[in-house]
């Protein structure tokens, strides 16, 4: 017998699992959010390194479910710094009083669904043990980080840190000789801050990353009452967007379409306005290597511009996977921060990272001594949360077992054999592919109405047909395919994490065409899905 009964748990205080929360409670459920944090936010509560701040405009990154909250929140950047964000999720704990029924600084280590009660029994690290009809997974698509495997690194005498994890204290770089490895959007947005303290930054790069200007600065009172007065007509954009990002601003033209002195105007145009606006600038940019490439060679045209060294500048280039394939970078001064005297960049690619080192780290060809290193190497994306955790559905089987070959589930919501437990945000969603707030209230919304739905007609259980979700996920890597995606090592395939099934993860066929297919599931009651009666 488990100790506690609840309606439903949820796994998680971020963004997604604060919204979710708020909904079933306003819904009249008994629930209980378990976060492994100190405290709630997520991304927000852990990415605590300097630099760190949202790459999508903060006003389109907000939640626009209460008029309230959105009318009273103002924020002071283009694009919001840690800080501002983790504040902004707190003030919505605080707002809508969510902290009663949060229960931090547990992990939730087993879900187990009990097929004769269909109710899920979860147990925490705490010791919590509880019985619930339903388990919402807001666990978040980049929360697990990836394993440090370099040898030696618990031998370093010097400081570590993982850019996942920072200390909350903050870290003073001042006069210190600071190797940084990885060149993912975490290095990116943390190196010219800590080159702007240290005494000498080496930057460890094995893939060059595409990164784009985010021309942030302070939101202006005007930009605050424009936004306020035209907030819902720009919600309706974004969501009319492939990217549910309404900066995209995506065009139907097609590159190769246009003159070579079209594309370069319409490049120019992007790049001055600055973030993921870059890739709406023509239809074909994702679709076709061709148009691709004029993009990709506008890029590689700015970092020669701005980086003064060829040598360094040729190295930042990336060569090996077209644009956009890998998420872009929306960065402040990073490639200008190679023109610095204390900046230097190592091309792992060529001579590999052979171990860390007690003074620092080895190269096949060259010793380095630092007093702090920088991990900034990625996550385990969006199975990584949930298969940490111990889960067994119908029959005890494991989901680690059923996404052996890779993820599979329909609409990224629920999968076959797991009744009653929901996915915010999972595989098989647009996801990271969109604009996360937009693509969290979706689905946070999508699963409320389901559960009340359920609720108001005595339905015990409801999860995903094995037909459904086989024909969804042949529906994804299809859409997938005709992109070019594919064609890089990312984490959207799982390629960073040693021995993971690579398997497209994403769903990319974009927020509008993804948002009718949940609608349409939910109007004709909930087709694709199995619903048992209590
Ligand atoms: O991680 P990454 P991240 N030896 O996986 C390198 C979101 N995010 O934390 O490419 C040497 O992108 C690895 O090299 P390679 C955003 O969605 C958003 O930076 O595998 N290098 C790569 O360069 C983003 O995409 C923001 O060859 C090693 C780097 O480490 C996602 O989170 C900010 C290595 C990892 O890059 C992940 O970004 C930050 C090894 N053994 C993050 N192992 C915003 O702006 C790995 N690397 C909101």
């Amino acid at each position: 017998m488990a100790a506690e009964t609840l309606d439903a748990v949820i796994v998680g205080a971020g963004f997604s699992g604060l919204y979710m929360l708020h909904k079933l409670r306003g819904q009249g459920l008994s629930v209980r959010a378990y976060e492994a944090g100190a405290g709630v936010g997520g991304t927000w509560f852990w990415n605590r390194y300097p630099g760190a701040r949202v790459d999508i405009e903060s006003q389109e990154y907000s939640y626009t479910f209460d008029d309230g909250l959105a009318d009273e929140w103002e924020w002071s950047e283009r694009y919001a710094s840690q800080p501002e964000l983790l504040r902004y999720l707190n003030h919505v704990a605080d707002r809508f009083d969510l902290r009663k029924d949060i229960q931090l600084e547990t992990r939730v280590e087993s879900a187990a669904f009990d097929e004769s009660a269909n109710r899920w029994r979860i147990v925490t690290d705490t010791g919590d043990d509880i019985s619930a009809k339903f388990v919402v997974m807001a666990t978040g698509c980049l929360s697990v980080p990836q394993e440090l495997n370099f040898e030696g690194a618990e031998r370093f005498k010097g400081e570590s840190y993982r850019t996942s994890s920072w200390p909350h204290e903050g870290v003073d770089f001042t006069g210190k000789r600071v190797g940084v490895i990885g060149t993912g959007s975490s290095a990116i947005q943390s190196i010219p801050e800590i080159a702007r303290q240290a005494a000498h930054v080496t930057v460890f790069q094995r893939t060059p990353n595409y990164s784009v200007p985010a021309h942030n600065g302070p939101t202006t009172k005007e930009q605050l009452a424009d936004w306020r007065a035209n907030r819902k007509r720009y919600r309706e954009e974004a969501m009319a967007q492939g990217f549910g990002v309404r900066q995209i601003d995506g065009q139907e033209r097609m590159a190769l379409d246009a003159t070579p002195e079209e594309r370069a105007a319409a490049y120019e145009d992007r790049w001055a306005r600055g973030g993921f606006s870059l890739g709406g600038a023509f239809a074909d940019i994702v679709l076709n290597k061709e148009a691709n490439d004029t993009a990709a060679e506008f890029v590689a045209g700015k970092i020669r511009q701005i980086v003064k060294d060829p040598a360094t500048a040729e190295k930042l280039t990336p060569k090996t996977y077209p644009l956009f394939t890998k998420r872009l970078c929306v960065d402040t001064g990073y490639y200008d921060t190679f023109n610095r005297e204390n900046v230097s960049l190592v091309d792992v690619s060529a001579d590999p990272i052979q171990n860390v080192t007690p003074d620092g780290l080895r190269t096949k060809e060259k010793e380095f001594s630092f007093d702090a290193i920088v991990y900034a190497i990625g996550f385990d994306a969006m199975t990584g949360a949930l298969n940490k955790i111990d889960i067994a559905g119908r029959g005890g089987v494991k989901l680690k077992d059923a996404w052996a070959e890779g993820p599979r589930t329909h609409l990224g919501l629920m999968t076959a054999g797991f009744p009653n437990m929901f996915i915010v945000t999972g595989p098989g969603s647009p996801s990271v592919l969109c604009n996360m707030a937009l693509a969290i209230e979706q689905h946070v919304e999508w699963i409320a109405d389901c559960i009340a739905y359920m609720g108001a007609r005595q339905i015990g259980a409801i999860e995903a047909t094995a037909a459904a979700q086989d024909a969804w996920v042949a529906h994804v890597n299809e859409v997938a395919n005709m992109t070019l995606y594919p064609q890089a090592n990312s984490w959207y395939l799982g390629a960073n994490i040693p021995g993971k099934p690579r398997v497209f993860m994403p769903y990319i066929g974009g927020f509008p065409l993804y948002k009718q297919a949940c609608d349409a599931a939910a109007s004709a009651d909930y087709e694709g899905f199995a619903l048992t009666r209590s």
